[in-house]
């Protein structure tokens, strides 16, 4: 982990609790007797949809003999389910929706383990998702080597009217191919590659059905293939600022697991059926399933 990075000024006070934290959009505060169950943490799992999250959740509470699922009071933001060590939680569209899930729970976990380093990288992060293919049909789940700007940059943020912030979006290999292997004989078609997240899911994709439209079938064209030529397999609108945050704090073990609603180089309209769906994100929930288990042996009933 890199203290040095973390907010001691605010964090401190928190851990020795001279002041609480207010985790505002989850409706708890670090003075809530609701988190004392969580203390056992072990993985915090995002989705962008609550209900993928309390499927997710029920789904390891049977793989763990029943267990308790508790859920956060607030769930007009984002649907929290904790459960056998892991958090599940949902970080709605796009990167400035998702930032807010991500620092809030890197507050939260750094809360729950008293702020020891050792314990907070015990802690597995994980992303499961969807996104478009580059060169790749609907169905294969990407997991991501490296997340980028649509500049093909890593994710930055404005600082007023000094500069930028940039940050670091690698994904750690370690835990990228601990999860192929997880996943060797599921049939399922896994890749990894670089994944660009875009602000924007029309223009910034390079979208011609957009209510707006400021491309043409040649310009996209030669977008999404200088992508790929880059070696970028996916696009959707978290992933860069999902790992500059988790570097920032230097956290070793995360991932992102997306699967692939539609090949961008034949289209751009998701048309895929409600079934093909269906199995899309399930496949993406398995091959997650599955990397959870190895890591966290799921105990089941006899
Ligand atoms: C993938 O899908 C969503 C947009 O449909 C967005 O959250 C993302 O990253
Ligand atoms: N999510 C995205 O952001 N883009 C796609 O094309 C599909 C899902």
């Amino acid at each position: 982990m890199k203290s040095e990075n973390m907010n001691h000024e605010f964090l401190d006070g928190v851990i020795d609790g001279t002041h609480e934290d207010v985790y505002y959009h989850y409706g708890v505060s670090s003075a809530d007797p609701i988190l004392d169950k969580l203390r056992g943490i072990r993985a915090v799992i995002m989705a962008g949809s609550g209900g993928r999250i309390k499927e997710f959740a029920q789904r390891w509470s049977e793989a763990n003999g029943g267990a308790e699922i508790v859920a956060f009071p607030k769930e007009d933001r984002f649907i929290t389910r904790y459960t056998a060590g892991v958090l599940f939680c949902s970080h709605g569209m796009g990167m400035p929706s998702a930032s807010i899930a991500v620092q809030e729970m890197m507050r939260m976990v750094c809360f729950l383990k008293h702020g020891d380093p050792g314990a907070m990288d015990e802690v597995f992060w994980a992303r499961v998702g969807t996104s478009g293919g580059v060169g790749l049909p609907g169905g294969t789940i990407v997991v991501s080597s490296e997340g980028l700007m649509a500049d093909l940059k890593p994710y930055r943020l404005l600082q007023g009217g000094r500069g930028t912030y940039w940050f670091d979006g690698t994904f750690p290999a370690s835990t990228r191919e601990a999860i192929l292997r997880a996943n060797e004989g599921s049939g399922i078609s896994i890749v990894t590659g670089k994944t660009v997240a875009t602000n924007e899911f029309f223009l910034e994709q390079f979208r011609l059905d957009g209510a707006i439209r400021l491309e043409t079938l040649q310009t996209k064209r030669e977008f999404l293939q200088w992508l790929h030529e880059n070696d970028v397999r996916n696009i959707e609108m978290e992933g860069a600022m999902l790992a500059a945050y988790l570097n920032f704090w230097g956290f070793s073990s995360f991932a992102m697991i997306c699967t692939v609603l539609l090949n961008r180089l034949e289209g751009d309209q998701v048309a895929s059926t409600a079934e093909q769906l269906h199995k899309f994100s399930e496949d993406s929930g398995v091959v997650l399933f599955n990397y959870l288990t190895s890591l966290l042996p799921a105990r089941r009933l006899p």
